[in-house]
């Protein structure tokens, strides 16, 4: 059947109408020269202006502080850590390196300005067309949106789709005092109505690779989604670094078409099954599903005898955790989510949704192969994702290391051992080079993660197969943002957690205990918290129990994504210092629209606007199209939806 389903697409003659444009410009004189590779290529000044030796593969981009006048660029291939230190080496000033406090000191860069137009299209990533009604922008995957550590970005995104509002989220950002730029639809904005825009304005703090995606239901899965990256330095050498590598489990059917069919038809009893692994938007389906295939091609990277490589690998799954691997490489971990972490060394490495990892690869093969080129392989985590045909060690080779010209396949054999197991990277081994240390005695709160009461009304028609993570599942009103009525929300389903430090002391730090469910047939959930990089105290598949140990304190792994084991707990922390409605949720795509996420109400008294009326002007516009969209009206247009508008939590 689910075969018969991925061949509709033989049917499609036409190709949509699409565009997908990203423009790119400084806000700034830099943007004025085409730099190329060669710092000489930059003229020089008496600030720090130089690319980036973590840049874009063919150069070009240009890093630049025009306020720090007596400071230079100070990244060497072989020392990474620094970033701009002080001319006068006897100045006070501070040096800004891997060793800097990055939530209070940070460098002053410029403005990145980004326009993303988001259109519907159909795309051929792995040789098929993608489902029916996808929402995508043209490229899969979306632009690279890069800047340095320290600049400010604008991102305008403009709504094409005709029946879908929209809303975009920057994985992993702060947001610190910005809950607005959040970018969660019905969280910290109302979505974006078809055919308007919006821009979102935020700092960069932190440093590394992340990823940006739609928080509009199921539409990241569908594609949008793209690379997000920090320039910065490094806690490890390298000499040259590779684009981002994002990794995703795919599916040639629509998201919200495996919606309707796995939640209505199916009462939400199987979980939908994906087509193919992309690498960067490539892959190649499994043979067998339909007759003629576009010609489809693997991601593909080139190295050179000799060198060190940074790579950067980003996790946007659906569904699936990946073993990352390269044959006959190892790999150097240097950074997990944004936090710098002291290098460990390993041949494979585990990579949930929404993680990620920076590593180091160096290009001198530990086990050489005939023809000198080596499969990357993504092997699935046992338990953790759903394919038509399973992935395994042997047949997840989505891409290829090339040393050489040749286009022949690799002949290379996977590293062993390769635990496939669903477990996050041992916790001991991830060790940030900034230390935290969390105080012992602090607050609790315990939320559990569990099946949630079938049905969805008043908003959905019963049955339907509900998550949650405290409380009730969460169901979000598009049209009433909680950052706009934090005191009365117009749902039962706001999962709220109220935590208001003004009831202890300054910079409080809370405990959130997430328990798992007691007998899950699914494995680890990949719990994602926005507006912090929480410390991740203890993980295990045990059930929980207060005197179980150990709790670690001290410098704890410390990032925005941690899979709760099934079976088990994670005891996680963080600091209450960034007032807003923050957004906690399991990161597969079914679970979090079907519920499993809640608010986590900080200080909202406290919550700083910058542009309330824009808030209040988005709202109108969605509010506007909701109520008088002629597609809303039966027959009348495109939009199928018009019954049951709101079919998911609307995350
Ligand atoms: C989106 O595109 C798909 C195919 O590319 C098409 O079948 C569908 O009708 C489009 N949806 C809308 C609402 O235009
Ligand atoms: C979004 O668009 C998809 C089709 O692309 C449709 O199935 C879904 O109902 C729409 N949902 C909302 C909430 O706009
Ligand atoms: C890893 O860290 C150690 C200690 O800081 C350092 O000596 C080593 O060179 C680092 N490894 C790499 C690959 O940079
Ligand atoms: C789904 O549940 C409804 C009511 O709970 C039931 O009537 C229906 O038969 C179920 N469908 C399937 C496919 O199990
Ligand atoms: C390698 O990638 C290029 C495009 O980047 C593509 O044209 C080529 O077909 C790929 N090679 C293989 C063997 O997939
Ligand atoms: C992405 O994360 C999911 C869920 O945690 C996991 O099953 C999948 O294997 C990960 N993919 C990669 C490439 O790490
Ligand atoms: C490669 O990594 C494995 C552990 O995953 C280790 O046992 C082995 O010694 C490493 N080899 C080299 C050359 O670093
Ligand atoms: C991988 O190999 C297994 C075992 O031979 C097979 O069942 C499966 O269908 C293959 N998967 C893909 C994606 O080709
Ligand atoms: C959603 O919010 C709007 C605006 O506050 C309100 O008019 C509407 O009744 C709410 N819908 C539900 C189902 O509560
Ligand atoms: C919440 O509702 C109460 C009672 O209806 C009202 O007095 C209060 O002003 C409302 N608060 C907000 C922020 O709208
Ligand atoms: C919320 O719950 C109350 C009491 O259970 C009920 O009377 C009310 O209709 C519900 N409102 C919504 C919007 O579901
Ligand atoms: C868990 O549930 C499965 C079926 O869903 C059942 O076969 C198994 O015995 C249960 N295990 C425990 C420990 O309750
Ligand atoms: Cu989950």
């Amino acid at each position: 059947m689910v075969v018969l389903e991925n061949c509709w697409a033989t049917f499609l003659a036409i190709l949509n109408f699409v565009t997908f444009n990203s423009i790119n410009q400084l806000d700034h004189d830099v943007s004025q020269q085409t730099p190329l590779i060669a710092e000489l290529a930059v003229p020089k000044k008496d600030y720090p202006i130089f690319n980036p030796p973590n840049g874009p593969e063919n150069g070009g981009f240009v890093c630049s502080y025009p306020t720090l006048t007596d400071y230079e660029f100070c990244s060497q291939t072989n020392d990474r850590s620094c970033w701009l230190k002080p001319k006068n080496p006897r100045s006070l000033k501070p040096t800004f390196g891997i060793h800097s406090d990055y939530e209070n000191i940070w460098p002053t860069g410029v403005t990145r300005k980004y326009t993303i137009e988001v259109h519907n299209a159909t795309l051929f990533p792995d040789g098929y067309p993608s489902g029916k009604t996808k929402v995508f922008p043209l490229s899969y995957p979306g632009p690279w949106i890069e800047a340095c550590w320290g600049d400010d970005i604008e991102v305008t995104v403009i709504n094409h789709l005709p029946c879908n509002g929209t809303s975009i989220h920057w994985h992993g950002i702060r947001m610190w005092n910005n809950n607005e730029n959040d970018g969660v639809n019905a969280v910290t904005q109302c979505p974006i109505a078809p055919g308007q825009s919006s821009t979102y304005k935020f700092h960069t703090r932190q440093y590394g690779t992340s990823w940006y995606h739609s928080h509009y239901s199921l539409q990241y899965a569908d594609g949008m989604a793209g690379p997000l990256t920090i320039h910065g330095p490094t806690s490890a050498n390298y000499d040259t670094a590779i684009d981002p590598i994002l990794m995703t489990d795919w599916n040639q059917r629509s998201a919200f078409e495996d919606w309707g069919y796995t939640q209505i038809v199916k009462n939400g009893t199987v979980r939908p099954k994906m087509t193919s692994i992309l690498l960067n938007g490539h892959g190649i389906a499994p043979p067998g599903t339909c007759a003629n295939p576009r010609p489809a091609s693997l991601h593909n990277i080139s190295f050179q005898k000799g060198k060190k490589y940074l790579l950067r690998l980003i996790n946007t799954s659906v569904d699936a955790a990946f073993v990352f691997s390269i044959d006959g490489h190892n790999l150097t971990v240097v950074e997990s989510d944004f936090v710098p972490i002291h290098n460990y060394t390993t041949n494979s490495v585990l990579i949930g949704i929404g993680q990620r990892y920076h590593v180091i690869v160096e290009a001198k093969p530990i086990v050489v192969a005939k023809g000198d080129n080596y499969w990357i392989r993504t092997v699935p985590a046992r338990g953790c994702g759903s394919f038509n045909f399973p992935y395994t060690r042997d047949n997840a080779t989505t891409g290829i290391v090339r040393y050489t010209q040749s286009t022949a396949n690799p002949q290379s054999v996977a590293n062993s051992p390769m635990p496939i197991d669903c477990s996050d990277e041992p916790y001991e081994k991830l060790r940030p080079i900034l230390e935290w240390h969390i105080p012992e005695d602090i607050t609790s709160y315990v939320t559990d993660v569990n099946i949630g009461p079938k049905g969805g009304e008043p908003y959905f028609p019963s049955p339907i197969n509900r998550w949650q993570m405290y409380k009730s599942p969460l169901w979000l009103n598009f049209s009433d943002p909680t950052i706009l009525n934090t005191e009365n929300s117009s749902t039962n389903f706001t999962a709220q957690l109220k935590v208001d430090t003004r009831r202890y002391a300054q910079d409080q730090w809370v405990r959130l205990v997430v328990t798992g469910p007691n007998n899950s047939t699914v494995a680890s959930h990949p719990i994602h918290l926005h507006g912090h990089d929480f410390a991740l105290l203890a993980q295990d598949n045990v059930p929980w129990n207060e005197s179980t140990k150990p709790i670690l304190h001290k410098n704890p792994p410390r990032r925005d994504v941690a899979l709760l084991p099934n079976n088990g707990y994670l005891l996680i922390a963080f600091k209450v210092d960034n007032p807003g409605v923050w957004l906690m949720h399991c990161h597969i795509a079914w679970h979090a629209s079907s519920g499993l996420a809640m608010q986590i109400m900080e200080n909202v008294d406290d919550i700083v606007y910058h542009d309330k009326n824009g808030l209040k002007e988005t709202c109108a516009q969605w509010s506007d199209w909701f109520a008088n969209s002629p597609d809303r009206k039966p027959g009348t247009g495109q939009c199928r939806q018009w019954e049951h508008f709101q079919d998911d939590s609307g995350i």
